[in-house]
């Protein structure tokens, strides 16, 4: 990976190698961590952090689930993102904030270990690939299947729910796929390893509601907001499996992957093949506002 220079540790800065911890860490053993996912992008007026107040009091509601009590405000917290990114003198980044339990007791229960905080920034390119934004990608239906509700909270980032994450990746890289769609415990669609998804039919957005074990994207809340303003009508709606070979279009939303179309899926097409022009449009305003050139009407960015 590209290293940056400084990594910010419970509130200091410590060179990016030095940025390390006990190997009892709580977190390391037991998953016990929540983290935030966000990009910085480049614009006329420097860098700007896209919807960073949004991820933050995210990365609280993961923590308050966990009964973690994170020793700073959020706007403590949006501050030292701010400065890491500043102190790295990058113009744009992916920033991950990780809450860990720390180093104090072995045992399941966290209650005697610290509650660590992280912000660290790097600079990170096209998430599924250097052409997944334009050309689309070729994704598979994972054989695995996300949390059930009521066992890993799906709608809390942890550490831990990745672990399921990392058997639909693996499972799909190994495959020669770019990334695996999961279904929920019913057999519905939910969302990738790292991203959600929609569906484009008679011209109208489908998107899993909550309940289908999805994480509360961001820019799955982006891309309803800027569909809704297109006055495309968007649906929260359990969607079938093979409503997905049907589909218009489909593409995924993530802050790392932002919005990639898909190609295809288990081997069939969907529709040409092609990056669909609903979604083409979606990224056109969705990179538009994030890179500066788009007014901000919604308030997304933060000026670094
Ligand atoms: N679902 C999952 C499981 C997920 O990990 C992400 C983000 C999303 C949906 C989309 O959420 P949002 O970023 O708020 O729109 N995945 C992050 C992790 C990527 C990684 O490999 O690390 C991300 O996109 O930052």
């Amino acid at each position: 990976m590209k290293k940056a220079k400084v990594i910010w540790m419970n509130g200091e800065f410590v060179p990016w190698d030095e940025a390390q911890v006990h190997v009892l860490t709580h977190g390391l053993h037991y998953g016990s961590s929540v983290f935030e996912g966000m990009r910085c992008y480049k614009t006329k007026k420097g860098p700007a952090v896209f919807r960073l107040e949004d991820h933050t009091q995210r990365l609280f509601h993961s923590a308050r689930i966990y009964r973690m009590d994170i020793p700073h405000t959020p706007e403590e917290i949006n501050e030292a993102i701010l400065e890491t990114i500043r102190r790295n003198r990058l113009k744009s980044c992916y920033i991950r904030p990780l809450v860990y339990r720390g180093y104090g007791e072995m045992g399941v229960s966290p209650f005697n270990c610290p509650v660590d905080v992280a912000v660290a920034v790097w600079e990170w390119g096209q998430y599924l690939g250097p052409e997944a934004v334009e050309q689309g990608v070729d994704v598979m239906v994972s054989s695995w299947q996300r949390m059930a509700p009521n066992t890993f909270p799906a709608m809390a980032k942890t550490g831990a729910n990745y672990m399921n994450s990392q058997l639909i990746k693996m499972e799909a890289l190994l495959y020669g796929f770019v990334e695996g769609i999961a279904l929920d415990v019913a057999g519905y669609v939910s969302e990738g390893s790292g991203e959600n998804l929609f569906i484009l039919w008679k011209g109208e957005l489908y998107t899993p509601p909550l309940g289908a074990s999805i994480l509360p994207g961001i820019t799955r809340d982006s891309v309803i907001r800027l569909a809704r303003d297109n006055k495309i009508e968007v649906r929260q709606h359990l969607i079938p499996r093979e409503w997905l070979y049907m589909a218009e279009e489909v593409f995924f939303t993530g802050s790392a992957a932002e919005i990639t179309p898909i190609r295809s899926i288990d081997k069939i097409a969907i529709a040409t093949g092609k990056r669909g022009p609903v979604t083409a449009q979606l990224q056109k305003q969705y990179f538009g506002v994030a890179s500066g050139q788009r007014r901000d009407k919604y308030g997304w960015l933060t000026y670094v």
